[in-house]
């Protein structure tokens, strides 16, 4: 792809999926055996903190025996080699993308191995549980909960991403269903600024329609031959 300077990339959590880590709507849209809407929302969390500490603790815990698979590194090769800007925007919340190498990466709905501290705002790493309620490393207060962007509530650093899509002479979408806005209205973004839009995901996500080309397969396979693309000299 000539005349491409500046990437944007966003993955969901499509592009973990072969490091075994679940995807939120798989069959019958239950995610690890609860609605979404019952762990992760601001009131889930005020009517039964227990609940959702739980389900924060046991998916922070798994993920830390997980590994990242050849997407992730395929994506790692990329922020390595690639020249010009690129950020990796990612909807995940596992840390697979930063073990695979990248650096450029902006996790807008937070990260599980951070707590958020309600009391004075640290966001300490945190790699075990809070159902213990935990006293804050910084403050000392009681006030932990998972460093998570809910339902509800805002996205982290959106004016950052606003920016680089502003920049951008390539979007490339990876491993997300479309279903969750505002990531999913990212590539309308895109469109609007005249930028190329690509979609590499297993099936035809939400919003397939908006995108100039999209390719289906697992991730392991279309993003490491998408990463050789960019990377070779373009054939004259
Ligand atoms: C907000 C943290 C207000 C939790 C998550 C209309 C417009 C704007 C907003 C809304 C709207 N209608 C409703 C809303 C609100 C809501 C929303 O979008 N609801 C949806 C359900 C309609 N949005 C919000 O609340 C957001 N906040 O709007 O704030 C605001 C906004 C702007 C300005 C002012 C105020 C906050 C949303 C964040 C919620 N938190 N995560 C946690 O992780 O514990 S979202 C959650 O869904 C995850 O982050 C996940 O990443 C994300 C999206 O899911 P996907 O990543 O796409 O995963 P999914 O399972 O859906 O799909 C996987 C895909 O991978 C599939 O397509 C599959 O085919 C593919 N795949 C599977 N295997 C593979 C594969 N692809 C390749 N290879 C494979 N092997």
């Amino acid at each position: 792809m000539t005349g491409i300077r500046n990437i944007v990339i966003l993955t969901g959590a499509g592009i973990s999926a072969e490091s075994g880590i679940d995807t939120f709507r798989a069959e019958g849209g239950l995610w690890e055996d609860h609605r979404v809407e019952d762990v992760a929302t601001p009131e889930a969390f005020a009517r039964d903190p227990d609940l959702v500490l739980r389900f924060y603790d046991m998916r922070r815990a798994a993920i830390q025996t997980k590994a990242p698979n050849a997407a992730h590194l395929a994506l790692a090769r990329l922020d390595r080699e690639w020249d010009g800007d690129l950020l990796i925007v990612t909807q995940n919340v596992d840390d697979l993308h930063e073990r695979a190498g990248a650096t450029r990466v902006l996790h807008m709905h937070g990260e599980h191995l951070n707590a958020w501290c309600t009391a004075c705002d640290a966001r300490p790493r945190w790699t075990g549980p809070l159902i213990d309620r935990p006293a804050c490393p910084e403050c000392g207060a009681a006030a932990l909960r998972p460093d998570i962007v809910w339902f509800g509530e805002m996205p982290y650093r959106m004016d950052e991403i606003f920016a680089a899509l502003e920049e951008a002479d390539l979007f490339v979408s990876i491993g997300t269903s479309g279903a969750v806005y505002p990531a999913a209205g990212f590539v309308r973004n895109a469109r609007e600024l005249g930028i190329p839009t690509l979609e590499l995901n297993l099936e035809p996500s939400q919003g397939t329609y908006w995108f100039d080309e999209a390719r289906h397969g697992p991730a392991t396979g279309l993003v490491p031959a998408w990463v050789e693309e960019m990377l070779s000299p373009p054939r004259t």
